[in-house]
């Protein structure tokens, strides 16, 4: 019996989660099957005025009206608050970014590394980091990056090519929730969601040139199933992320000064930005802090 009262049912709204834009459509994986057994619709979007100024985003959870299961197809009526926010790759409501560079080919640049991952810290989201294509290098150069970054305060793991063993480990860490795949292109971001779900089947290219560039071979921002109640997304890779622009939020963005300050260091100054200002209580020695200074430097 319905609330009212009345003994009819209540229309239950059909709820779905966006996976991947195509032009002026959007393909949404339903939360519970449709009469046939539906799992997915394409759906309309109603114009950005319509949900209260926002474009909808792949990830976001959206109400669905104006029904046709016939043929598949539905039109967008409402769009839930996000959990979070990923503006590059665009992806709402993950619950994981992980970051991925590949060890060789196209050659591991530390700065365009921190870069990403000040983009991905904007999250406040758990940040992975991935060393791709360790079958190109020496295992000691793998191991070396992966104590460099958690000197940084990051979790990191190796995968190359043919390693069964780093892809279970890998498995297990994106176990639940939604991650995201962001890197530069070309590091193999897409080969690696075809090791983990050999059916997709998606789409690769060579790197090429003498930097061994990638072809930005994705183009859109697309969720997969990996497991129950496991998404993960393949991102357009792109080679210079913009940092983060408000100048205020950089500390925060440093697990290397994060961590000092959760182990009890208190600054002087509430806004204090740990370069020279009186009574700074962050220690200066590590790695990454000439690179957290010249930030600063670098302000338009
Ligand atoms: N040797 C080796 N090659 C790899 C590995 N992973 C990917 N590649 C190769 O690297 C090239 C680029 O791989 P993609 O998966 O297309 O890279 P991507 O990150 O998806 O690139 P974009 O879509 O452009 O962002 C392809 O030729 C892959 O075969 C790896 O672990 N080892
Ligand atoms: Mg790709
Ligand atoms: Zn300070």
């Amino acid at each position: 019996m319905g609330p009212c009262g009345c003994g009819l049912p209540v229309a239950e709204a059909v709820r779905g989660q966006v996976m991947a834009l195509e032009a002026n459509f959007c393909r949404v994986r339903l939360e519970q099957p449709g009469p046939g057994g539906q799992r997915q619709l394409l759906c309309t979007r109603r114009s950005r005025l319509a949900h209260g100024g926002q474009q909808v985003m792949v990830g976001d959870w959206v109400g669905l009206e104006g029904l046709d299961w016939t043929d598949g197809r539905a039109a967008v009526a409402s769009l839930e608050p996000r959990r979070s926010e990923l503006q590059r790759p665009a992806l709402a409501n993950a619950d994981r970014v992980v970051v991925v560079v590949a060890l060789a080919q196209p050659q591991l640049d530390p700065e365009a590394l921190s870069r990403f991952l000040l983009c991905a810290e904007t999250t406040g989201l758990e940040v992975l980091v991935l060393l791709s294509k360790a079958d190109l290098v020496e295992p000691a150069l793998g191991q070396q990056w992966l104590e460099r970054l958690a000197a940084w305060g990051y979790g990191a793991q190796a995968i190359g090519r043919g390693d069964p063993l780093a892809l279970g480990a890998l498995r297990q860490r994106l176990q639940g929730g939604v991650s995201v795949l962001c890197g530069p292109s070309g590091v193999g971001k897409s080969s690696l969601l075809n090791a983990l779900v050999p059916a997709l089947a998606l789409r690769t290219a060579a790197v090429s040139g003498k930097l061994q560039r990638g072809r930005h071979t994705t183009r859109h921002v697309e969720l997969h199933d990996l497991a129950v109640d496991t998404l993960l997304a393949d991102t357009p890779g792109f080679n210079r992320p913009e940092l983060p622009t408000d100048a205020s939020q950089w500390p925060l963005l440093f697990p290397e000064i994060r961590q000092q300050q959760q182990a009890g260091a208190r600054c002087r100054f509430r806004d204090c930005r740990h370069l020279q200002e009186p009574g700074c209580a962050i220690d200066r020695h590590w790695e990454r802090y000439d690179y957290y200074r010249a930030l600063f430097d670098q302000r338009p």
